[in-house]
Formats: C-alpha cells, sequence, structure tokens
C-alpha cells in the first residue's frame, strides 16, 4: 500500500526522492506527541489529514498484533495521493475502495450534466464539474438534484489554450489530487454559420474547442492519471457516429474528412490558409465531424503511446443520439423540432439524457468496460458492445500526424 503524502507540499518544495519513511516511522514519531499536538503535526512540511492518522493508528495496532515488520511505505514525492485507493479494515480484512476523482468537461448541460448525476447516485466519485459557465454549472447541478458533498465546479474555457492551462494549475492546488478518470465531453457544433469563429489562439472555434482544447488538457492531465494508484484509471474522449463514414449516420453530408491535413498544419486560422482541418471551405457542420474524427483518433493515438507503460485505459464512445440537448442549440428551430421525433421513431437511434448519462457513466467506472483503445457503443437492448471504427477514424498514420499537428499548435512541441 503506497501512502504518498507530498500533494500536501507547496509544489516549489519538493523532497529528494531517496528520502523514504516507513509509515511506522512515521506512527511512532507521531505517536510521541501529545493527542492535542497530533491534531496539528507536521512532518517537513507535511500536514497530517485526519485520514492519515487514522491509518496511523491503524498501522499501529497491526504492527503490536502481528509483530510485522515495515508493513506500509511511505515514499515522499513532490506530487502524490493523500489516500491509498483501496484500503482494508485491520478488524474484518475487507477491502475498502476510496472515493475516486473524476473530471468531466463540460458537465453543465446534457450528456456531461447526466453522466454527473449517474455517478452521484453511486456516491463513490468526487465529481469535478470543468464548466466555462460557473453559474450556469451550479444551477444545472442544482436543478439535476446532484447533492453538494458529490461535486465540485471548477472553471474551463476549453476555447482558450490559457484557460486549460490555468485549470490544470487549479486542480493541483485543490487538493484534489490524485485524478483517477478524465471525461473529455464538451463540445460545440456550430452547423448554421456562415463564417469560421475563432478560439483566443485563433483557431476554427469546433475543432480548437473539441479537439486542440481537450488535446492540451489530456496531455498535461496525463501526469496526474500516472499518479493515481486508482484500480482503474481512465481517460475518456466523447466520439460520435457522425465521425463515422462507415455508418448511415456518418454518410450524411457534409461527411467528415481530414483529407491531408494541410489546414491544420496551418493552424485553423483562416488568416494564412483554411479554418477547415483538410484545408478546404469552411463549413460548420463537417468541421464538428472532423473534430469527432480527432477525438476517437486521440483516444487511440494515446492508447499506442501510453497504455502499456502507464496502465491508463484510453476510450472513445458513441453514446446514442441525445437529440434534445443543447448541442443542437444553432441549429435552426425547425431543425430542434423535428430532430427528436425523427431520431424516436424513424431512426431508432434516440436515447434520453438520462440514458445516455448512464452510458458514459459505465465507460468511466464498469470494471467490465477496461479494456484500452476500445470505442464503445450499445444495442437497442443497452448492452454495451465494442464498435467499429470508420477507415479514416481508425488510421494510425492519420492519428500519428494530428497527434504531431496538435502538439505543435498547443505549444507542447
Ligand atoms: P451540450 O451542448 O448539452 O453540452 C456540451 C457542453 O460543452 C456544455 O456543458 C457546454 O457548456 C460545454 N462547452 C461548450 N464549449 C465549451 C468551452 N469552450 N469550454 C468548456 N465547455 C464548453 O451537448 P451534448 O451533451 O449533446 O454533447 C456532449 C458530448 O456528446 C459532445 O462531445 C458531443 O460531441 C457528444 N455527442 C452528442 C450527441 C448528441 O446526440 N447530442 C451524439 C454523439 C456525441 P455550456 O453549458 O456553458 O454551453
Ligand atoms: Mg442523423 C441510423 C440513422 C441515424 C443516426 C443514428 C443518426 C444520428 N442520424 C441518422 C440518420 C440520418 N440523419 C439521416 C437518414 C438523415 C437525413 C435525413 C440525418 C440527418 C441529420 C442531420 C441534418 N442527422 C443529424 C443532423 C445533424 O445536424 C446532426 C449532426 O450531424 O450533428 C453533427 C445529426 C445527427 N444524427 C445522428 C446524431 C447522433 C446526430 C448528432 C450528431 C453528433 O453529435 O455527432
Amino acid at each position: 500500500m503506497a501512502l504518498q503524502a507530498a500533494a500536501l507540499l507547496p509544489s516549489a518544495f519538493s523532497i529528494p526522492r531517496e528520502l523514504e519513511f516507513t509509515l511506522w516511522e512515521i506512527c511512532c514519531w507521531l505517536q510521541g506527541k501529545s493527542s492535542a499536538s497530533l491534531k496539528d503535526s507536521t512532518f517537513l512540511g507535511i500536514s497530517f489529514s485526519d485520514h492519515v492518522r487514522t491509518e496511523c493508528s491503524s498501522a499501529l495496532r497491526i504492527k503490536k498484533e502481528s509483530n510485522q515488520r515495515k508493513l506500509f511505505h511511505v515514499r515522499a514525492q513532490s506530487v502524490a495521493t493523500t489516500t491509498p485507493a483501496i484500503n482494508w479494515a485491520a478488524s474484518d480484512g475487507k477491502k475498502t475502495l476510496r472515493k475516486g476523482t473524476v473530471v468531466i468537461t463540460g458537465a453543465s448541460s446534457g450528456l456531461g450534466l447526466a453522466t454527473a448525476k449517474a455517478l452521484a447516485e453511486t456516491g463513490k466519485w468526487d465529481i469535478i464539474m470543468a464548466c466555462r459557465d460557473f453559474l450556469k454549472a451550479e444551477r444545472a447541478a442544482k436543478s439535476a438534484g446532484i447533492a453538494k458533498e458529490h461535486y465540485t465546479v471548477m472553471h474551463l474555457d476549453l476555447s482558450s489554450l490559457d484557460s486549460v492551462r490555468q485549470f490544470v494549475d487549479n486542480f493541483r492546488r485543490s487538493g484534489r489530487r490524485p485524478l483517477d478518470v478524465l471525461v473529455c465531453n464538451a463540445a460545440v457544433y456550430l452547423p448554421t454559420a456562415k463564417e469560421p469563429t475563432f478560439t483566443a489562439e485563433g483557431f476554427e472555434l469546433s475543432v480548437g474547442t473539441n479537439h486542440l482544447g481537450h488535446f492540451l488538457l489530456s496531455r498535461l492531465l496525463l501526469d496526474d492519471l500516472k499518479q493515481s494508484d486508482y484500480p482503474s484509471k481512465r481517460l475518456i474522449i466523447v466520439g460520435s457516429i457522425t465521425g463515422n463514414t462507415n455508418t448511415l449516420a456518418g454518410n450524411v453530408p457534409p461527411k467528415a474528412n481530414l483529407g491531408d491535413m494541410r489546414g491544420l498544419a496551418g493552424g485553423l486560422s483562416g488568416l494564412n490558409g483554411s479554418a477547415m482541418v483538410d484545408g478546404g471551405e469552411f463549413d460548420g457542420a463537417k468541421a464538428y465531424k472532423d473534430s469527432k474524427v480527432c477525438n476517437m483518433l486521440t483516444m487511440q493515438e494515446f492508447h499506442r503511446r501510453y497504455h502499456e507503460e502507464t496502465g491508463i485505459t484510453f476510450a472513445s464512445l458513441y453514446p446514442g443520439c441525445i437529440a434534445t440537448t443543447g448541442l443542437f442549440r444553432e441549429h435552426i428551430p425547425l431543425f430542434r423540432l423535428l430532430f427528436p421525433p425523427f431520431q424516436k421513431y424513424i431512426t431508432k437511434g434516440f436515447v434520453s439524457e438520462e440514458e445516455s448519462g448512464k452510458r458514459l457513466a459505465q465507460v468511466v467506472s464498469e470494471p467490465s468496460l477496461t479494456k484500452s483503445g476500445v470505442y464503445w457503443s450499445w444495442n437497442k437492448d443497452s448492452a454495451s458492445f465494442q464498435n467499429q471504427l470508420s477507415q479514416e477514424a481508425s488510421d494510425s498514420e492519420k492519428a500519428r500526424k494530428v497527434w504531431e499537428l496538435s502538439e505543435k499548435l498547443v505549444g507542447l512541441a
């Protein structure tokens, strides 16, 4: 059981890796103090929180009972967990799992909100709702009936790389580490836009937000996920059927197509090149579908680069057609009126927000959905299955290129 204590350290202060202590030694040191001073104990600047102290006293009990040497081991690191993921009660030897920490982007409506609700209802998660509109998110959580103790709203605007970096800093300072699951869910869809609009750094807004913002976020938070000792740590990027041209829905024009990515290479700026990934004329609906292809390719590239080394599960999914969400807010009123019954009665692809939230919550927490590099879908009986991606959305050469171009654009290379 690796108890890591230095999340409690200011980042400027780090303890050399060689400095290792057994929990037993720390306990002895703490026990030598009066209970009052124990309450405020600090060790090399580390203040011991209540649960660590509880760990210590059970360690003492166990030490006395079994006379084992070095039951627990603490390695002081510059960044670490405060509570081990799996805890066991000395009395009956039963294991318990601590609450997981999950960040969900765009949890202020639709799928993200429904997922936060589904996870909150299990009581097993501390949910960080990473949202651009703080008040909207608070109100949404309240009206969805998510109890206060299960969530925290933190500001994140994916259309600004500064905001993404600020979010990561804030998360790290919040003392909520480690991160166990990251869900990249937020998105914008601008089907009626005649001209492109741009992120703070000048990228076309749909690909800039849905893909590049999430790309930077997940690359930065990968380190946090690596440090998690949770039994199944996951990075989930929401994809869609409409980015997959091996389906009927994916063949509705305009179709996703990244082409040779000359527009992405040019920075999607629309000034010295095209605002579209493939370098073509601006089309808002296509830009969204292209962004979903980038999302699904990014998930697979993460899997290829990091799954074996880190044990992190990388996954994507199509949650079903949630035709009632805010995603369609920019569409014409007639579309918003007809789309839900069309999906309900004609394609039968419709799912409620509640059902979609349960699906994504499964990808977050189901022990049976730990396979990495997978794109999940659900059949008519709402059973999950591993779905096939289109040729383009599973092209490993394109995935590598999206990765390399994206890391240049977000300043990682
Ligand atoms: P919603 O519009 O209801 O939710 C999108 C969320 O993203 C909102 O919370 C929105 O915030 C947030 N968001 C938008 N821009 C930003 C930004 N710049 N920074 C931070 N957050 C932002 O849509 P859905 O719930 O339908 O979409 C969720 C995911 O599901 C998307 O990835 C979408 O591609 C995917 N999906 C949806 C399908 C559907 O049928 N609806 C089908 C397949 C996939 P705010 O509330 O402030 O606007
Ligand atoms: Mg689609 C099985 C058929 C199916 C499914 C599951 C979807 C899902 N759609 C299907 C079929 C069709 N759609 C057909 C036959 C048409 C032509 C009438 C059609 C049209 C259509 C439009 C105009 N569909 C749409 C739009 C949108 O603007 C939505 C979109 O593409 O957003 C990017 C959309 C969607 N259809 C879906 C899903 C899930 C969407 C939402 C897109 C997404 O989030 O990826």
